[in-house]
C-alpha cells in the first residue's frame, strides 16, 4: 500500500477545503443555492447551457435542424458552470439536477421542461422526425442503443478519466490506470462498429453519432484532456476517419461554437444565426 492511501472514516463529512479543482462549486446536497430567475428569448427553444461536450450535444442538433429549414429557432443563454450558475432557482427549476445543459419548449403551453442532453436529443429529433429512425424500426432500436452507450460510457471518460488524468489537484496511477483502460475499452468498442459502417448505425447520421461525436470524437482530434498521445488515439484509425467526418460538417462547426467564451472564439449567448456568422467571418478573415 502507498503512503498516501486513505482509511475511510465511519461516516463521510464534507470537506469543503478539499483542494479540488471544483470544490468551489461541488456540494453533497442538491436545490438551489440563490435566487435568479432566467432569461426568455423571442425564439421557440429556450436552452441554457454551455459549451462543453453534454452541452454541444444540442447546440449541434439544433444546427443541423436550421441547416434542414426547420423551425427550430434558439436562443441558447450561457450557464456558468464554473460561476454556480446551475444553482439559481431559474435553473433548478428546469433541471432539478443542476447540469447542464436544459432547454424549454415554448411551442406548448404550458412550455415543456427537459434535462438530460440524451433526453433533449431525443425529444428534438422526434418532435422534427429528423436524425433518428422511424418507431418500431431496427434502426431505432439500434440508434437508441448507441445514444443511451453514450449517457451510461461517457461518465467513465469525463468523471473519470478526463478528473483524474486533467483535473484532479494530483496524478494518482490507480484512478488513471483503471479509467485509461475502459476508455481504450470503449474507444475500442467504436473502432470495431465503425470498422464496416460509415456511421455508427449504418449509413444515416443521426443522433447517437452527434452524442458520441461530443465526447469520444472530442478525445480522438484532441481537443478535450491534452490525453491524445497517452490513449494513443491515432490507433482508432475507423473512429479518426468517423469523427473527422463529422467535424467537417457546417452544422458541427456552428454548434460547438456556441455558449463558449469570445476570447476562445465562441458566441457566449446565441440569438440569431448571425451571432455565429459573426464568428465564421472573423475566422475566414
Ligand atoms: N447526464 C447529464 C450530465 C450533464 C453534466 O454532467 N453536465 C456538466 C457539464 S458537462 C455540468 O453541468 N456540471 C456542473 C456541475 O456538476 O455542477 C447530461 O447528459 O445532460
Amino acid at each position: 500500500m502507498s503512503d498516501n492511501s486513505y482509511t475511510p472514516p465511519k461516516v463521510w463529512t464534507w470537506d469543503t477545503e478539499s483542494g479540488g479543482r471544483f470544490s468551489s462549486i461541488n456540494r453533497p446536497i442538491a436545490g438551489a443555492t440563490h435566487d435568479k430567475e432566467l432569461p426568455v428569448g423571442k425564439h421557440p427553444y429556450q436552452l441554457y447551457s454551455q459549451g462543453t461536450p453534454n452541452g454541444v450535444k444540442v447546440t449541434i442538433l439544433l444546427e443541423e435542424l436550421l441547416a434542414l429549414g426547420e423551425d427550430a429557432e434558439y436562443d441558447a443563454w450561457m450557464i456558468n458552470i464554473g460561476s454556480g450558475d446551475q444553482f439559481g432557482s431559474g435553473f433548478v427549476g428546469v433541471n432539478p439536477n443542476s447540469k447542464i445543459p436544459a432547454m424549454m419548449d415554448h411551442t406548448t403551453d404550458p412550455p415543456t421542461r427537459i434535462f438530460e442532453s440524451g433526453a433533449i436529443l431525443l425529444y428534438l429529433a422526434e418532435k422534427f422526425g429528423r436524425f433518428v429512425p422511424m418507431q418500431g424500426t431496427p434502426g431505432r432500436a439500434e440508434c437508441l442503443s448507441w445514444l443511451f452507450w453514450l449517457q451510461g460510457s461517457a461518465p467513465y471518460l469525463g468523471g473519470g478519466f478526463g478528473h483524474f488524468y486533467a483535473y484532479a489537484p494530483e496524478k494518482w496511477r490507480y484512478p488513471i490506470d483503471r479509467y485509461a483502460m475502459e476508455v481504450k475499452r470503449q474507444l475500442d468498442v467504436l473502432e470495431r462498429n465503425l470498422a464496416d459502417r460509415e456511421y455508427l448505425c449504418g449509413d444515416d447520421y443521426n443522433i447517437s453519432d452527434i452524442a458520441v461525436f461530443s465526447w469520444y470524437g472530442t478525445v480522438v482530434l484532441n481537443n478535450a484532456y491534452n490525453a491524445a498521445e497517452f490513449l494513443e488515439v491515432h490507433t482508432y484509425e475507423q473512429v479518426n476517419r468517423w469523427a473527422n467526418q463529422i467535424r467537417s460538417r457546417n452544422a458541427v462547426w456552428r454548434g460547438r461554437k456556441v455558449n463558449r467564451a469570445a476570447e476562445n472564439g465562441g458566441v457566449p449567448e446565441r440569438h440569431s444565426a448571425a451571432d455565429i456568422d459573426a464568428v465564421l467571418s472573423q475566422a475566414k478573415s
